[in-house]
């Protein structure tokens, strides 16, 4: 069975940038949702619940055909949270130095334009669904999925993540998800970013 990780800092830590409140729902109430869905597909399929989350969701081929939606979605939805919790913080680091950003700047000429393709990105996701930097074969990639689709499904690992489900942020910023995205820079984990790439 799966388990919802705590988070890793109390609800009201990445204040003012992300509410209380929504980290409350979102972790408690929608995060929680999709381990106990996941658990729910898969009580018939002992063979499938001793695996990482991670790795149901990189071989969706290999699930059987009649619980790999719940298994896409709730999975996935499993997954992506996991990660989002993940690579917040409420300590401010910022990216001075390292390979991480040594990367960025080979793929995107500076880290400020990385940022704003990036921004651009959650933004276009039209409904619900994700903004990811991810690493691939040949270096790094800002792509969006929807849903809860996650880049681990064609074979890319993710380094950053923005949900951008509108229960992400709608109670603070109602339909500005663009003061969302901008705010969520803040609250970033870079060490923990930097550790992902290298992995
Ligand atoms: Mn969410």
């Amino acid at each position: 069975m799966f388990t919802l990780p705590d988070l890793p800092y109390p609800y009201s830590a990445l204040e003012p940038y992300i509410d209380e409140e929504t980290m409350k729902i979102h972790h408690d109430k929608h995060h929680a949702a999709y381990v106990q869905n996941l658990n729910e597909a898969l009580k018939d399929f002992p063979e499938l619940a001793g695996k990482e989350p991670g790795e149901l969701i990189a071989d969706l081929e290999a699930i059987p055909e009649e619980i790999r939606t719940k298994v896409r979605n709730h999975g996935g939805g499993h997954v992506n949270h996991s990660l989002f919790w993940s690579i917040m913080s409420p300590s401010k680091t910022g990216l001075k130095e390292g390979n991480l950003l040594e990367s960025l700047i080979k793929t995107f000429g500076n880290f400020e334009t990385f940022q704003e393709k990036f921004s651009a990105s959650a933004m276009a996701r039209f409904g619900s669904g994700w903004a990811w930097l991810v690493k691939t074969d040949t270096g790094l990639e800002i792509l969006d999925t929807p849903n809860q689709d996650s880049p681990l499904s064609s074979g890319k690992a993710p380094i950053l993540a923005l949900d951008v489900w509108e229960h992400a942020y709608y109670l603070k910023y109602q339909n500005r998800r663009a003061d969302y995205v901008k705010a969520w820079w803040n609250v970033v984990d870079w060490p923990q970013a930097e550790r992902l790439f290298k992995s």
